[in-house]
């Protein structure tokens, strides 16, 4: 599928040294600690992407902006990033959103995923290199859950296909829950614990069978459509292989989206781990709720935009909260970003500044511990403060706006 276009990125002096950018230490949910990642040359990383029925809120918006940043500290750090992300493009939700409004479901994912990469491109997200639709997926899913039932990891119940969690020995080691913390969770993330015939109530279901009036394809187990976690599985698998660098997503994907999909991904290859790291941004709400679809207490980044919101000051508002927060979204968010963005426009329109390199190795050394844009920010408005109130000629640098403009572009992805 069609991805969106990419942002330049400039270079920065010392891009690539490891004496001068440290390696990016990430919380990793699975070990439930801060651990270094250590990619190769090539940093792999895949990132849940949305499932296209109601586009782009702002806790999409955190959630994507996150990885955008683990995005660019590679870059800077020298690796050739491979990134790759689906889009959930047939599934329940949508499905059931284009039966209420009468849409074609077909249309109505178009036409979210279009609006999704222009907030995207808007707000400078780089775009994956891989953009896999669901549907487009297809082949490649069933012959993913052909070796899952070769291996003797699927079973039939009323013609639909199942994997049972019992095939994976270190079933749970994602999220570290227990059975009966999982449970409640799979019930309120799509899963089924309560169907009659299942050999585990947290089995996941890998292949429905058709249903009337609901789209299907051919397969090996007859009419149907795919599973949620499958689809991520056999994606991330083809395009990036097993023990990819960082797997991402919202915190509400633990369980039991990245923990199912690990498994699946484990037993279809006989290698493990799926991901090195399972990386998880933490949830956006608006008036003390999770911001989600079924709530419907969503602000969108195109409703911003269409308000006349800089996409800067957006992209600026949500980097001012730490990814792994849960927080919440208001308009003060906003207008404090847009005073912020101005201060640090302001500042690059004089002639020098105080000296650039510490600024940087700061927003660098933030960045990479746990990807701390609130303090990188705050490193930015201190020189910007500076900046402003240096009355002395000696004290400023020449050149020195244009580091900083080139940093908080490469790194922050702020234009300036
Ligand atoms: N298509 C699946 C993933 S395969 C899905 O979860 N789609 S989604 O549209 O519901 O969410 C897209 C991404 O945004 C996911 O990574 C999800 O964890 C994240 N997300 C959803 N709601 C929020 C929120 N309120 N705050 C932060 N992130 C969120
Ligand atoms: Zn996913």
């Amino acid at each position: 599928m069609r991805s969106w276009p990419a942002p330049e990125v400039p270079g920065l002096a010392g891009h690539g040294l490891p004496l001068l950018v440290p390696q990016l230490n990430v919380h990793d949910s699975a070990a439930g600690v801060l651990r270094p990642v250590t990619p190769g040359p090539s940093a792999r990383m895949y990132v849940c992407g949305i499932t296209p029925y109601d586009a782009t809120h702002l806790g999409h918006a955190a959630t994507y902006l996150a990885f955008d940043l683990v995005n660019r500290v590679w870059r800077d750090a020298g690796h050739d990033v491979h990134y790759v992300q689906n889009t959930t493009d047939v599934d329940d939700p949508l499905l059931e959103r284009a039966n209420d409004t009468g849409d074609d479901w077909r249309a109505l994912a178009e036409r979210e995923i279009q609006l999704f990469r222009e907030d995207m491109t808007a707000l400078r997200v780089l775009p994956p290199r891989e953009y896999a639709g669901a549907v487009e997926s297809i082949p490649l899913i069933i012959e993913f859950i052909e070796t899952l039932r070769a291996k003797g990891a699927t079973y039939d119940l009323d013609g639909d296909l199942y994997f049972p969690v019992s095939a994976d020995p270190d079933f749970g080691s994602v999220s570290g829950l227990t059975p009966g913390e999982m449970l409640p969770l799979f019930a309120e993330r799509g899963g089924d614990p309560d169907r009659k015939g299942k050999k585990d109530p947290l089995d996941a279901l890998l292949w429905q069978a058709a249903r009337p009036g609901e789209p299907s394809w051919e397969s090996p187990f007859g009419p149907g459509r795919p599973g949620w976690h499958v689809e991520c599985s056999a994606i991330s698998v083809r395009n990036l292989g097993m023990s990819f660098d960082i797997e991402g997503g919202g915190s509400d994907l633990v369980f039991p989206h990245h923990e199912m999909g690990a498994a699946h991904a484990q037993v279809a290859t006989g290698e493990r781990p799926h991901a090195k790291a399972y990386v998880h941004a933490g949830m956006v709400g608006l008036d003390g709720e999770k911001m989600s679809k079924s709530r419907g207490n969503l602000v969108f980044v195109s409703r911003l935009r269409a308000e006349g919101a800089d996409p800067m000051a957006i992209r600026l508002a949500v980097l001012a909260h730490h990814y792994r927060s849960d927080w919440e979204w208001t308009t003060d968010d906003l207008t404090r970003a847009q005073a912020r963005l101005a201060r640090w426009r302001e500042a690059m329109l004089l002639p020098g500044g105080p000296p650039a390199d510490d600024v940087v190795a700061e927003v660098r050394r933030h960045l990479a511990t746990d990807l701390d844009a609130p303090a990188a920010i705050v490193a930015v408005d201190r020189w910007a403060d500076r900046a402003l109130s240096v009355v002395e000629e000696r004290e400023s640098h020449a050149g020195a706006p244009d580091r900083i403009r080139a940093a908080a572009d490469a790194l922050l992805g702020i234009t300036l």
